[in-house]
């Protein structure tokens, strides 16, 4: 029987019914015979997380979460009051899951181990930057959180070897962006998936089953303040954009710039610059989780003109690179600047 459309066209419009997020994780998983569960008890506390995070991003001003906490953390980024809620909230949700063995954040220098014995049960490691472009926080603009999940490697005695796994070996990607509504975009490699937050009922609803980039688009999308001290060749590429009548669009959190790029099409740039010779983004917790979302959606993302970022052999954890992705074609005319 298929279930009538909505009267009033106030439900989502992904056909016969309504699927939150633990609806299709659990489904998804009743598709792998061999799964164990784990991974969708890891997806299920990112969900939980992030709704608590939302919350809190919801309700700056009238809690006490906002400004700085006068610390810096590892990247010598000073640490808003929220970035430090949000890494305490994951930390805590994803403890308790014990199909997690290492988790790796932006706000913390070294990862955490949670379990190590090998006892056969399959494990992950979740990489995460709690609560990304939040220097935004203060002008409510959006903030997202970014995640990244691998199989725990439990060949491997060096814990580092688990986490320092090229992009290409990510099981699972996504991110939550804290925007005029709570949007979170994932895949586990088989397609991208959108749910948004329903506040009233507290869950995740899937709006988009097959998330497509669109195959171009006259966005740019970069910090044009840096302009005068980016390589010549991408000077040269901005020339020929402003020159065909192509739009700059940027907020300055790269969840919100991505989701963007991901829905209207365009391209996100992060190049090297003068006083970032290496780009800014982490390849890690950013570059790679947003690499994959936007390959399984039909784009491209690359660190250099021959550099897929997915292929990037990670040397530490909180290692930078230069990010060029989006829209196939407009990546493509990027690279042929290079
Ligand atoms: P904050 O978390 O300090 O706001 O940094 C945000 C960010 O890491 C990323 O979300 C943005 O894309 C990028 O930095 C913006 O950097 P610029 O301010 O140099 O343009």
């Amino acid at each position: 029987m298929s279930i009538p459309e909505s009267p009033l066209g106030v439900l989502p419009s992904t056909g016969e019914n309504l699927i939150t997020l633990q609806t299709h994780v659990l489904a998804n998983e009743r598709r792998h015979p061999g799964a164990t569960g784990a991974l969708s008890w890891i997806l299920s506390a990112m969900a939980l997380s992030t709704k608590i995070i939302a919350d809190k991003v919801r309700r700056a001003r009238l809690v006490d979460v906002l400004g700085s906490l006068g610390a810096e953390n590892v990247q010598g980024e000073v640490q808003q009051k929220l970035d430090v809620i949000s890494n305490e909230v994951l930390i805590r949700c994803l403890g308790t899951r014990s199909g997690v063995a290492i988790v790796a954040s932006e706000e913390d220098e070294e990862p955490t181990f949670l379990r190590t014995q090998s006892d056969g049960e399959q494990r992950y490691v979740v990489l995460f930057d709690p609560l990304d472009g939040s220097s935004n926080l203060d002008v409510a603009g959006g903030v997202g959180t970014i995640f990244s999940i691998l199989r725990h490697d439990r060949r491997s005695n060096d814990p580092e070897a688990s986490v320092l796994q090229a992009g290409t070996e990510q099981v699972a990607a996504g991110y939550v962006l804290y925007g005029s509504s709570t949007v979170l975009v994932m895949t586990t490699g088989d397609g991208v998936q959108m749910f948004v937050l329903d506040p009233a009922v507290g869950s995740y609803l899937l709006v988009e089953e097959r998330l497509r980039i669109p195959d171009a688009g006259k966005i740019y999308s970069l910090n044009e303040g840096n302009r005068l001290s980016l390589p010549d060749e991408y000077q040269q590429y901005l020339h020929w954009a402003q020159e065909n009548g192509y739009s700059g669009r940027y907020v300055g959190s790269m969840v919100a710039d991505v989701h963007r790029t991901l829905l209207k099409g365009g391209v996100f740039l992060y190049p090297p610059t003068k006083k970032a010779p290496n780009g800014k983004l982490r390849l890690m917790y950013e570059a790679n989780p947003m690499s994959m979302l936007i390959e399984q959606a039909g784009g491209k993302s690359f660190a250099a003109k021959e550099q897929r970022m997915l292929e990037v052999g990670p040397e530490t954890l909180h290692q930078r690179t230069p990010v060029i992705l989006g829209s196939p074609e407009e990546v493509d005319r990027v690279r042929s600047f290079l």
